[in-house]
């Protein structure tokens, strides 16, 4: 019964995404992340590149001085091998980057990218550094719901920021975004009926005015604090900065025990054959 929902879920995603891509016109007033500014320094941030490539592909975060957690969706189907660029706030200026050596994506994960988005790329060496320009975050200990709160928190990426056109920023960008309580965002109609409790809902649910978009994916979600947390990684949503269709996020502390168990890598090489991915009723809502 489930196996039969899949696809049905994916064409709905794929439909709607496309819808919220190509309808209506961009909105002079969303010139950034969607509704965002330049960020401020984010010793975590990391950027995902094709080898050689400027423009980033995906983000993601730095939880320990050589592992970064992004989402499944960014690394499933890797074509050619990836560079992380770390602590970038400015695409003319390469920082220190450095290779992938192993990927783990998580088992659950399903190719259409609904639920268990995340995974861990195991970093080549990493260069001596202060620690202020390239450091960890802490990964948010929370009980399950504590983020349907009003916690402030805010998206950072290099991702599209116009609603409906392909225009990339050369500065890292972040936008502060709402907490959208689970019991609400499992109202909003399509895939958003699935959203569960390991996920976080966030954006500006009245308005569409403040989102991640394109190119956000696997990024961090953050208290948008001195010294944030993380709380989420950006997963998907349905278009951009549309009103009642916010981002859905990764909610990290509900995998910290995956987390935990995979620091050391599992699998050897980033092109190594994938995870098989398991359909279990269980982690079905
Ligand atoms: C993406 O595909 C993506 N508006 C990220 C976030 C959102 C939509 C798409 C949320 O990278």
């Amino acid at each position: 019964m489930i196996l039969n929902r899949w696809p049905r879920i994916f064409s709905l995603i794929s439909l709607l995404t496309l819808a919220g891509a190509c309808g209506g016109s961009p909105s002079p007033s969303t010139p950034q992340i969607i509704g965002g500014k330049r960020s401020l320094a984010a010793p975590y941030f990391v950027s995902l590149h094709y080898a050689g490539s400027e423009q980033p592909f995906c983000g993601g975060s730095l939880i320990e001085k050589d592992l970064v957690i992004t989402a499944a969706h960014c690394v499933v189907s890797l074509a050619h091998p990836v560079e992380v660029w770390l602590a970038m706030k400015d695409l003319d200026n390469k920082p220190q980057s450095t290779a992938v050596e192993a990927i783990d994506i998580h088992p659950l994960y399903t190719p259409d990218g609904v639920h268990n988005d995340l995974a861990l790329l195991h970093l080549g060496p990493v260069a001596p550094h202060s620690g202020r320009r390239i450091k960890p975050i802490e990964i948010a200990a929370e009980s399950p719901h504590a983020a349907d709160k009003a916690i402030p928190l805010k998206v950072i990426g290099f991702g599209q920021t116009a609603r409906n056109e392909a225009i990339f920023p050369a500065h890292l960008m972040s936008v502060e975004v709402d907490p959208i309580p689970g019991s609400t965002c499992d109202t909003l109609g399509g895939p958003y009926d699935f959203v569960r409790a390991d996920q976080i809902c966030a954006g500006d649910l009245a308005k569409g005015k403040r989102d991640a978009c394109y190119g956000d994916s696997g990024g961090p979600l953050v208290t948008a604090d001195k010294v944030p947390q993380l709380f989420g990684i950006v997963s998907w949503g349905v278009g951009c900065g549309v009103a009642g269709k916010p981002g859905v996020y990764t909610r990290v502390s509900s995998f910290v025990k995956w987390i935990n168990e995979h620091k050391k890598p599992s699998i050897s090489a980033p092109h190594a054959a994938l995870p098989s991915l398991l359909y279990e009723d269980d982690f079905f809502p």
